[in-house]
């Protein structure tokens, strides 16, 4: 998913690319709001961390654009594409090591698994 700050930067085209580049297929791609009951559903795992009502706040701020993608080892070829969740420790040449200098607007969310991924995308296309 590009973020609302991804979004608001115009890096939808830049992190397809990358993403398509690599080698990935686009298989759906939604843009759209994300609602406060949604969003508290997604990152339903972080509930009781601190940064959740800011999350919620951040996730619901502006249109996101929700993507299924494809491929061998999609998601761990996608995450290593995204760079770790804090920008300041992604490589260089990571979507968030790139375009992203904290940690509450990391421009792209990924499926961390494969059992998020099926859950995340009944959420946003089921
Ligand atoms: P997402 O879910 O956005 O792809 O991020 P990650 O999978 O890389 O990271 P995560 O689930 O640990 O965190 C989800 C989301 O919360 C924000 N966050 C995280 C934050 O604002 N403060 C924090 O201390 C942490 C750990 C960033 C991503």
């Amino acid at each position: 998913m590009v973020k609302p700050d991804g979004v608001a930067k115009a890096l939808v085209g830049t992190v397809i690319a990358r993403l398509e580049g690599k080698g990935l297929k686009l298989a759906q791609m939604k843009m759209m709001n994300i609602d406060r009951s949604l969003a508290e559903e997604h990152y339903g795992e972080h509930k009781e961390r601190p940064f959740f009502g800011e999350l919620v706040d951040f996730i619901t701020s502006g249109p996101v654009v929700a993507m299924e993608w494809t491929g061998p080892s999609a998601i761990t070829a996608a995450r290593q594409m995204m760079g770790a969740t804090n920008p300041l420790e992604a490589g260089p040449g990571t979507i968030r090591g790139d375009f992203a200098l904290e940690i509450g607007e990391n421009i792209v969310h990924g499926s961390d698994g494969p059992e998020s991924a099926e859950r995340e995308l009944g959420l946003f296309f089921g």
